[in-house]
This record gives C-alpha cells, sequence and structure tokens, in this order.
C-alpha cells in the first residue's frame, strides 16, 4: 500500500519558493537528490507539494525518432534567441512539456491576429485515410501561411528554429486558430497514428509530427485553456504564452484538448514539427 510521505513545512516552503524563482523540476529534484532524498521520494515530494500527477515527473527518457532527430528542449529559468528572451516557467518531463512565457511580443500576437481574420475557415482535420475533413471534435475556424510568407512569419519561425534546434523546414506552416464561446477541440494526439490507414499518405512528406508549438494571441476572458488529460494539467491560456510539447516515438501521455472558451474569444498560432523536411502547403 502507498503510504503518504510526510512533508516538512520547510520543505513545502522551499520547493515552492525554489519553483516561484523559476527553477524547473529536474534543478529541485538535483537539489534534493545532492542533500540526500531518495530520488523516488523526491519525486512524490514534489508531486504532492505542486499537486502534479506523479506520472509527470517520471525521470524523461531519451526519445529519438527513426530519422535521429529530437527537438531541444528549452530549460529554464530563460532563453535568449537573437535577443529575444523568454521564460520557462513549467517543466514536464512525461509527456516533454515547456510552458513558455514571452515567446511573442503583443505586437506580434495583435500582428497574426489581423492578418488572420480575413482568411479563417472552418477548422479541419485529417481522418483515418489521411483526408481532410469538417469534425465535430473541432468547432473552431482556421487559416494557414505557408512558410516564410511574410517577414513577421519568418521571424518567428526563425526563433522556434533557434529554440528547438530543429531547421525551419521541418515545421509545417504557422496555424491559426479562433474559437468564439462554446468552441474547443475534443481531446487528441497530434501525431499521427501508424496504425491507421492513412499514415502512410499524410507521413509521406516530412515523416511523423515529433513536437508542437501552440503559442496564444490573446487571454479569453474564461475558458479556452489547453488540457493535457492523461497528466491532470490545464496551461492557462494568456498572450504572449506557449505551451510546447514533444512526442517523439507518439508518446500517449500527450494527449491533449482545447478546451471550450466560456466568455470572450481565443487566438492561436499553432506549429508542428516533423522528422524530415516538410515541403508542402497541405496542413492538418
Ligand atoms: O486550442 C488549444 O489549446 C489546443 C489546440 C490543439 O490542440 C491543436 O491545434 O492541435
Amino acid at each position: 500500500m502507498h503510504s503518504r510521505t510526510t512533508i516538512s513545512p520547510e520543505l513545502r516552503e522551499w520547493i515552492l519558493a525554489t519553483t516561484r524563482a523559476g527553477h524547473g523540476i529536474p534543478d529541485v529534484l538535483k537539489l534534493m537528490k545532492d542533500n540526500g532524498y531518495d530520488p523516488r521520494q523526491s519525486r512524490s515530494i514534489v508531486a504532492e507539494v505542486l499537486k502534479l500527477p506523479l506520472a509527470a515527473l517520471h525521470a524523461s527518457t531519451d526519445k529519438t525518432t527513426p530519422a535521429g532527430l529530437r527537438t531541444r528542449h528549452p530549460e529554464p529559468p530563460s532563453v535568449t534567441i537573437d535577443g529575444h528572451v523568454l521564460d520557462v516557467t513549467l517543466i514536464v518531463d512525461t509527456p516533454t512539456l515547456r510552458v513558455l512565457d514571452g515567446i511573442l511580443t503583443e505586437q506580434e500576437c495583435t500582428d497574426l491576429i489581423a492578418l488572420a481574420r480575413p482568411r479563417l475557415q472552418r477548422a479541419l482535420t485529417v481522418d483515418t485515410d489521411g483526408k481532410h475533413q469538417v469534425d465535430q471534435r473541432r468547432t473552431s475556424e482556421g487559416m494557414f501561411f505557408t512558410l516564410n510568407e511574410l517577414p513577421l512569419i519568418s521571424r518567428i519561425e526563425q526563433r522556434l528554429a533557434g529554440l528547438l534546434g530543429v531547421p525551419m523546414n521541418h515545421g509545417e506552416g504557422l496555424q491559426i486558430l479562433h474559437y468564439l464561446p462554446g468552441q474547443e477541440y475534443e481531446p487528441h494526439y497530434d501525431w499521427f497514428d501508424p496504425e491507421q490507414a492513412g499514415y502512410g499518405a499524410v507521413t509521406a512528406i516530412g515523416g511523423q509530427r515529433i513536437a508542437s508549438v501552440v503559442m496564444y494571441l490573446n487571454t479569453p476572458e474564461q475558458g479556452g485553456g489547453t488540457a493535457f488529460p492523461e497528466i491532470g494539467l490545464t496551461v492557462t491560456a494568456r498572450r504572449g504564452t506557449a505551451v510546447y510539447f514533444a512526442y517523439e516515438g507518439g508518446d500517449r501521455s500527450s494527449l491533449h484538448a482545447g478546451l471550450p472558451v466560456l466568455r470572450g474569444e481565443k487566438w492561436i498560432a499553432t506549429k508542428w514539427l516533423r522528422e524530415r523536411p516538410f515541403r508542402t502547403q497541405r496542413q492538418a
């Protein structure tokens, strides 16, 4: 039977203060190990204090795609890319996930919305035969920019490539999605299931998807977070922030959903990365 560990108030306060100061969970676990805590016990303690499911803190494995490429996972407290500074405010090992504050500036968010608005259409999903279809699970409207379409798009693509260590041409075109109250994207994986009939077609160019970056272009008045039900985590949608998650090898803990917007609206920009260069404008 699992017995709950007694956590001293001092240790609890130290864990909270250390993570609030911007240190990631791996740093906290390492410091605890250096101070004589058993790693397994440390994970239980940290999970309990931070109210995270224990599965989220399991040691990460080095997941490498058959093509040998993997994304570089941004490390806290902050990363500077070409003079642009962003903060890594949450780090989860399973799935590999980071919350990145300040990935886009206010102006970039405003400009992306203005550019996308006249081009919105009902968002599609990819069915099991690899065809694009209207799907009740995804009720938002969206559009795609082509790779390098505008200086603003190139700048963001270069920033993501620099941040994650994946060449720009492995990225699908940036997708913008717009949700109104009640609209959502039900739980799904972004990687393609090799068991499905359409797998060959959707991976013929670029291969499998290996990671996603969902960037929030505004802050919905209520609702609209991104939920990761397998680990009990919901990332709050906040303008200029992003959630990055990698799923090399088809990680089932990367199941995620765009929660219904309850009040206001929600705009996001999503970048999907492939294991090889992706040269078509057909998008999922
Ligand atoms: O709207 C969100 O928060 C998530 C979007 C998403 O899951 C996707 O575009 O694949």
